[in-house]
């Protein structure tokens, strides 16, 4: 049987969910990370996963990347692929991946969840977004709240170099609390994040950044993972795509905003009523 993105989830059965308790990973390192994290607003961890793991997701991304391609996407040269966390178990596992959920855990609380859970994809001679902060703090007006409500995840599924379109990001630029002004232009204090495939760029969710430019002959691939605190609105349907996986484990059912409160209207007895 084969299944679409609408309804449910791919045929991924030869891949396992993750097992590990994001309670056991090294406490040191998400410290590190932490500590990274609050003073910078971003943080580069290699060896989150390793190459061959990098490879098995981006294999799995280029099937979706094919079967998705369109005329639009072809000539934007930038393909962005939503809805992955039904798409294939390899990409669950990734976002239920046990260091990242305990570092955003430590910063957004332990109920924190998946905002949104993206492919972003960009081919050769293609690039750039603009400089950004991300949701929710680009739909508030700054000043931006000063504590944590959101982190990026940016996966580095592909090597990312400073020719084939590295995320750009400027350091401390949380603490401006506010959006960025430069647009396309590259801001004083820009850097370029790159590193080997497996390695993750943490930052957090008013951080100044952008994809730039890929001079190179082959696409680039980046997983982006956002994640709130229970009380941010996602971005995505988190909880459409939980209906559409067979058997969640516990930790996606959670991550993918089982347990988050949604909007109710409180019902007043008829005026007419009596009792
Ligand atoms: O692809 C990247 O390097 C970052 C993309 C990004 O920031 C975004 O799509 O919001």
């Amino acid at each position: 049987m084969t299944a679409t993105a609408s309804t449910k989830q791919e045929q991924d059965t030869d891949v396992e969910p993750t097992t590990v308790d994001p309670t056991t990973v090294d406490q040191a390192r998400v410290d590190r990370i932490v500590a990274t994290l609050e003073s910078e607003g971003a943080c580069i961890e290699p060896d989150v996963i390793s190459a061959a793991e990098a490879d098995r997701a981006n294999a799995v991304i280029g099937e979706l990347l094919d079967k998705e391609a369109s005329a639009d996407t072809r000539e934007a040269g930038q393909q962005r692929i939503g809805e992955i966390a039904v798409k294939h178990q390899v990409l669950r596992n990734l976002l239920c991946h046990p260091l990242v959920v305990a570092v955003w855990r430590r910063l957004l609380g332990e109920d924190m969840v998946s905002s949104t859970w993206t492919v972003n994809t960009i081919h050769p001679g293609k690039g750039k977004v603009g400089w950004h902060s991300d949701h929710p703090f680009w739909a508030m007006e700054p000043p931006y709240p000063a504590e944590w409500l959101a982190g990026q995840t940016v996966w580095m599924i592909d090597d990312l170099t400073e020719h084939n379109g590295a995320t750009g990001y400027v350091s401390r630029s949380h603490l401006e609390r506010r959006p960025p002004t430069s647009g396309e232009d590259w801001p004083e204090g820009g850097l370029l994040a790159t590193g080997t495939r497996g390695s993750v760029v943490f930052g957090h969710g008013a951080w100044w950044h952008t994809s730039t430019a890929n001079q190179s002959d082959r696409q680039r691939s980046v997983l982006l993972g956002m994640y709130v605190k229970t009380i941010i609105t996602p971005m995505e349907d988190m909880r459409d795509q939980l209906r559409r996986i067979d058997n969640p484990t516990e930790l996606e059912t959670q991550i993918m905003s089982s347990n988050q409160r949604i909007p109710q209207n409180i019902v007043t007895p008829h005026p007419d009523s009596t009792g």
